[in-house]
C-alpha cells in the first residue's frame, strides 16, 4: 500500500493541516466507537449495533464539506462518521446504544444510530429504507424557495437506490434543480445481496436519467470524496442543482450486530478491502507529509480511549425512559363534554363543499405565508381534479401552489421535508385510491416524526384526498380509506359533511401541529349545500355534531353517510320514529363522550359507513360502547355499511346493490327499533 494512492493533496483542496488532522481524528474517533459498540454487543450490553467501519472515509470527508451552521443533514444508520463531523459527542452515541431518556436523537425510543437532532437541522432518520430522500427534497424545496443560503446532504447505502422513493425524490430534485447532495455509500453488499443483484450498471449513472449530476469516487479515500464533496456543494449554492455521489467503499464488521457476514462474504474478500482501508490510507498520508508524528497519533488515541470510557460510562448510567405513551402528538385531543344539543347553522353564503374546501384554501394561504399546496393537477389553469384548488397558483404563485410528479409517496415525502423546514404542507392526493402507494410516507414517517424524536420535531400536514363512493367511480375512484390511517397513533383523521364543517375543519386541521388527514366525501362535493360562515370561524378536532335530536335511536355516521342519515330521519320520522343524528366529523380522535350521551337517551345504536363493514370503523364504535355503553345499551349494536365486496362495481345497479343509501338506513333503523 502506497500513501500515493490518495489522489489529491488536502492544501491544493484548500484545507489546512488543521483541517485533514481533524479528519482523520474524526475518522478514528468513528472507529474506535464502532469497535466499542460492538464489544459491547457481544459483552451482552447493548442489544444491537449498527457498524460503520470502513465507511468513515466516505463518511467524514463528505460532511466536512458542509456548513453545519446552515445546511441541513440526513445521515442512515451507518453513519457514525458523519453524526460526529456534524458535532455529535460520542456520548451522544451512547446515549442512543443504551436507549436512555437523555439520548438526544430520539430519548431511547428508536433503535440506535437512527440519528435526529432538531436544533442542529439533522432531520430524524427511521427504519424503512429509502424514505429519507424524499424528505432531503422537500427540505431542499423549502430552501430554495426561500431563497436560502443552505444545501442538503442524505446519506444512504447502494441498496437504497433500488427503492422507489430514492427515484421519486431524484426525479424531482432533478426537475426543480435542488441545493441536493445525495451520497450513496456503495459498500458492496445490502445486507447479504451483492451489488451485482441489486443494480444494473453503476449507482452513479442513474444521474444521467434525472438531470443530475452523478460522480462514482473511490470512498476509501478521503481527499477524493472531499474534492468531490467540494464541486457538489458549490454546485448546489450556486444554484447548479443536485449531485449525486457514489462513494465505493466496504464495510467491516456485518451488517449488523444480528448478521453473520460468514455466509456471504469470504474472509479474503474483507481482507483484501482491509488492505484499502481508509484510515490507514489517510494516516500513511499524515505520516508521508509530515503531519502526524508517532506522538501526536499515540496522543490522540489515549484521548479517544479516555473520552469513550468515560461517555461509555456516563451513558451507561443514565436512566432510561418512563414514558413510553407520551408525546404520541404534539397536541393531544381529549375528550370534552360532550355535545348535547343540534349546533345552529353558522351565517354566510350558501356553497357547496367543493366551493368551501376552494375558498378555505384560499384564506388559509393568504393567513400563512408558510403553507403550500401540492400534488398531481393541482395547479392552475387545471386547479385539481374536482377544482378544489381552483385559482390558487394564480393567486400566490407557483413556489406555494405546484404541480409535482406523478408519485404519492414523494408527495407525502417532500411535505415531511418542507414541514421539518418549518412549512406547512398540504398536499392533495388526486383520489384516496391513489394513497396507497404513500402508506409507508404516512404510516412510518409522517405519523411517527413526533414520537420517535420524542417531541422533538412536529409534521403539521394536512393531507387532502377526495374518497367515497356514489359518483360511478368503480373499484379504484370509490374507496374508503378511514380505517386504514385511524388504526394509527400519530395521526388525525377527519371527513366533513357540510360545507361549514369543511371550513371548519380545515382550518382547524392547516392550524393543528400534527399531521391530518383530510378525507373529502366525493359524493357531497357538489351535493352538500350550505352556509360557508366568512371570516375566523374553526371546527374543533375531535367534536362530534348533533345534526338532529331524537329519542328513539342514534344514528353514527360521518361524510356522504351522515347526509343519507339526515334524509332517513325525515322518512324515519313520517313514520313516528324518533332518530337522532350524530356526525363525527372526526374519526379520529373519536369524540365517544357526545355518541355515548346520545346512547344514554335513545338505547339503540345504528352505526353508518361505506368501507366495508369487516374491520370497519364502525367496529370501534361498536366495540367502544359494548366496552363503555353496555348498560345503556336496550338492543344489539347494528351496524350498516358496504359487504365485503371490493368497493364499488362500475355498472349503477351493482354499485346501488352494494353501497349503503337512504333506504337501507331508514331500513335498518326500523328493525333496530323493534328489537
Ligand atoms: C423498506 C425496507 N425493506 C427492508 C429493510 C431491511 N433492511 C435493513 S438494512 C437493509 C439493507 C440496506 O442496504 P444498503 O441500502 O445498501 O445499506 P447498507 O446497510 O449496506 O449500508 C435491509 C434490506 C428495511 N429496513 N426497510
Amino acid at each position: 500500500m502506497e500513501a500515493a494512492e490518495l489522489k489529491e493533496n488536502h492544501r491544493q483542496l484548500g484545507l489546512s493541516d488543521e483541517q485533514v488532522l481533524a479528519m482523520y481524528r474524526t475518522m478514528l474517533e468513528a472507529r474506535r466507537i464502532d469497535d466499542r459498540m460492538w464489544a459491547l454487543n457481544r459483552q451482552g450490553r447493548a442489544p444491537f449495533v449498527v457498524s460503520s467501519s470502513g465507511h468513515e472515509g466516505a463518511q467524514v470527508a463528505s460532511i466536512m464539506a458542509m456548513d453545519p451552521d446552515t445546511d441541513w443533514c440526513l445521515p442512515y444508520y451507518r453513519d457514525v462518521g458523519v453524526v460526529l463531523g456534524w458535532g455529535f459527542r460520542p456520548l451522544d452515541i451512547f446515549l442512543g446504544v443504551f436507549s436512555r431518556k437523555s439520548d438526544p436523537t430520539s430519548g431511547g425510543r428508536q433503535m440506535p444510530n437512527h440519528w435526529s437532532l432538531r436544533k442542529s437541522r439533522m432531520f430524524s432518520h427511521s427504519s424503512p429504507i429509502a424514505t429519507q430522500y424524499p424528505h432531503a427534497a422537500g427540505i431542499a424545496y423549502a430552501i430554495q424557495k426561500d431563497g436560502g443560503p443552505g444545501a442538503v446532504i442524505v446519506y444512504g447505502g447502494e441498496g437504497s437506490t433500488s427503492e422507489g422513493d430514492w427515484h421519486e425524490a431524484m426525479n424531482f430534485a432533478g426537475i426543480h434543480r435542488l441545493p441536493l447532495i445525495v451520497v450513496i455509500e456503495n459498500n458492496q453488499y445490502a445486507i447479504s445481496v451483492p451489488v451485482a443483484e441489486e443494480v444494473a450498471g453503476q449507482v452513479a449513472d442513474r444521474a444521467l436519467g434525472y438531470g443530475m449530476h452523478g460522480v462514482a469516487v473511490d470512498g476509501n479515500d478521503p481527499l477524493a470524496v472531499y474534492a468531490i464533496a467540494r464541486e457538489a456543494v458549490d454546485r448546489a449554492r450556486r444554484g447548479d442543482g443536485p449531485t449525486l455521489i457514489e462513494a465505493k467503499t466496504y464495510r467491516y464488521y456485518a451488517h449488523t450486530s444480528d448478521d453473520d457476514d460468514k455466509l456471504y462474504r469470504t474472509r479474503e474478500e474483507v481482507e483484501s478491502w482491509r488492505r484499502r482501508d481508509p484510515l490507514i490510507l489517510l494516516k500513511q498520508y499524515l505520516i508521508e507529509t509530515r503531519l502526524l508524528s508517532e506522538t501526536l497519533e499515540e496522543q490522540m488515541e489515549s484521548d479517544i480511549t479516555d473520552d469513550l470510557a468515560a461517555a461509555v460510562r456516563q451513558a451507561e448510567a443514565a436512566p432510561a425512559g418512563d414514558d413510553p405513551l407520551a408525546r404520541v402528538y404534539a397536541l393531544p385531543i381529549t375528550p370534552r363534554d360532550p355535545v348535547t344539543s343540534v349546533e345552529a347553522d353558522p351565517a354566510g353564503e350558501e356553497v357547496n363543499l367543493i366551493t368551501a374546501i376552494n375558498q378555505t384554501l384560499h384564506e388559509m394561504m393568504a393567513a400563512h405565508p408558510e403553507a403550500m399546496i401540492f400534488g398531481e393537477d393541482i395547479a392552475d389553469p387545471k386547479g385539481g381534479a374536482f377544482k378544489a384548488t381552483k385559482g390558487i397558483t394564480e393567486v400566490f404563485g407557483k413556489d406555494r401552489c405546484f404541480n409535482t410528479p406523478l408519485a404519492e409517496a414523494l408527495i407525502i415525502g417532500i411535505g415531511v421535508g418542507l414541514a421539518a423546514a418549518g412549512k406547512i404542507p398540504i398536499p392533495e392526493i388526486q383520489f384516496a385510491d391513489f394513497i396507497h402507494p404513500a402508506f409507508d410516507q404516512i404510516v412510518s414517517e409522517v405519523a411517527r416524526i413526533h414520537y420517535r424524536s420524542d417531541g422533538d420535531w412536529q409534521c403539521p400536514m394536512v393531507i387532502r384526498a377526495p374518497y367515497g363512493g356514489g359518483i360511478h367511480g368503480a373499484l379504484y375512484h370509490s374507496q374508503s380509506i378511514e380505517a386504514f390511517y385511524a388504526h394509527v397513533p400519530g395521526l388525525k383523521v377527519v371527513v366533513p359533511s357540510t360545507p361549514a364543517d369543511a371550513k371548519g375543519l380545515l382550518v382547524s386541521s392547516i392550524e393543528d401541529p400534527d399531521p391530518v388527514l383530510f378525507l373529502e366525501p366525493k359524493k357531497l362535493y357538489r351535493l352538500a349545500k350550505g352556509p360557508y360562515p366568512a371570516g375566523d370561524y374553526r371546527v374543533p378536532l375531535g367534536r362530534a355534531a348533533v345534526r338532529r335530536a331524537g329519542t328513539d335511536l342514534t344514528i353514527v355516521a360521518y361524510g356522504t353517510m351522515s347526509y343519507y342519515s339526515l334524509e332517513a330521519a325525515d322518512i324515519l320520522a313520517e313514520q313516528g320514529l324518533s332518530a337522532e343524528v350524530v356526525d363525527l366529523r372526526s374519526i379520529k380522535p373519536l369524540d365517544w363522550p357526545t355518541v355515548e350521551t346520545s346512547l344514554a337517551k335513545t338505547g339503540r345504536l345504528l352505526i353508518v359507513h361505506e368501507d366495508n363493514e369487516f374491520v370497519g370503523f364502525g367496529a370501534e364504535i361498536a366495540a367502544q360502547a359494548s366496552d363503555k355503553g353496555f348498560e345503556l345499551l336496550d338492543a344489539p349494536v347494528r351496524r350498516y355499511a358496504t359487504p365485503d365486496v371490493p368497493t364499488f362495481p362500475f355498472a349503477s345497479k351493482l354499485e346501488e346493490m352494494v353501497m349503503p343509501n337512504t333506504e337501507g338506513i331508514v331500513r335498518h333503523a326500523l328493525e333496530l327499533a323493534k328489537y
